[in-house]
């Protein structure tokens, strides 16, 4: 009888934790409330299943339990009751799972119009690059990356000359316009992750990964790498501020664009004051994670 209870309990304690838990998403920030939907069908499911299986315990738990002179019945096969369960998980299974199939279609699915930027991850920071006014970004290759080049872009390609480089945490995004963050890590493995966006993706050295989202709330949102990477990941840490495509430009004006970059850095380079900024850098090197190396 305790027992019955007890599992009773713990079954109803669950399913109150879980309605008055205070520990819940945060306030979505993007296009993928699909993706909110298909973890509360899960939860629905295996509630459900938690629930029935919690209970069933508890009856038989009761309802056979020890009694003098009751012995228990050898049933090996029970077609019936196989074929109830069988077809039962497997319905159950499938609405877990096929949602997921159709969320991760739209995942891949990146819209045409979509703008393109560039999230560049490295132990333990984030740089950004937006296309110029060509709309489209230079090509890039980790040998390129010098202290004057710190994105490695290739100097050739006339696409990159006009990119503008954010070599700082902090993001900017314009509402309501599908981007399409492309991922590239110069070191180990990171992952880009802003829990309003409910998207994130792995940053693979060697390779491009991407998602793409529509951010439909104006805010200030926490960017944090979801990829244990090193001593600092902790630290890897930024801001995207979602704001009107104003505000966006505004901000993004007041960045450098390749050329422009590469033009200062060789001059400064040529000038007296290059000797102390190289040694502040490799001083910034060493006390990483304070902040990040480059
Ligand atoms: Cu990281």
């Amino acid at each position: 009888m305790g027992v019955a209870v007890v599992i009773i309990l713990v079954v109803l304690g669950t399913v109150v934790f879980h309605f008055m838990s205070p520990w819940w998403w945060t306030p979505i920030a993007s296009n993928w409330g699909f993706v909110d939907d298909t973890i509360i069908i899960t939860f629905w499911v295996t509630g459900v299943v938690f629930i029935a299986v919690g209970l069933f315990l508890a009856y038989c738990v009761l309802r056979f339990r020890a009694r003098e002179g009751r012995t228990a019945e050898y049933e090996p096969e029970n077609h019936k009751l196989e074929t109830w369960l069988t077809v039962g998980t497997a319905v159950g299974v499938a609405a877990m799972l096929a949602p997921g199939l159709f969320v991760w279609h739209q995942f891949v699915t990146v819209p045409e119009d979509a703008y393109e930027i560039e999230v560049v991850g490295q132990q333990w920071g984030w740089a950004y690059r937006f296309p110029g006014a060509d709309g489209k970004l230079g090509a890039s290759d980790v040998r390129k990356i010098t202290d004057d080049n710190p994105f490695g872009l290739l100097e050739t390609d006339p696409a990159g000359q006009d990119d503008v480089l954010v070599d700082d945490v902090d993001l900017h995004m314009p509402i309501d316009k599908p981007v399409k963050v492309l991922l590239r890590s110069i070191d180990v493995l990171h992952n880009f992750y802003v829990p309003q966006f409910r998207a994130k993706m792995d940053m693979v050295p060697g390779s491009v990964t991407f998602f793409w989202l529509t951010p439909t709330r104006t805010g200030t949102f926490d960017i944090l790498c979801f990829e244990l990477c090193g001593v600092g990941h902790y630290a890897m840490r930024g801001q995207v501020t979602v704001a009107s495509e104003e505000t966006f430009q505004a901000w993004l004006g007041e960045y450098q664009t390749f050329a422009e970059s590469l033009a200062d850095a060789r001059r400064d380079d040529d000038g007296s004051g290059s000797e102390p900024k190289l040694a502040a850098r490799d001083g910034a090197t060493e006390s990483a994670p304070s902040g990040p190396a480059r």
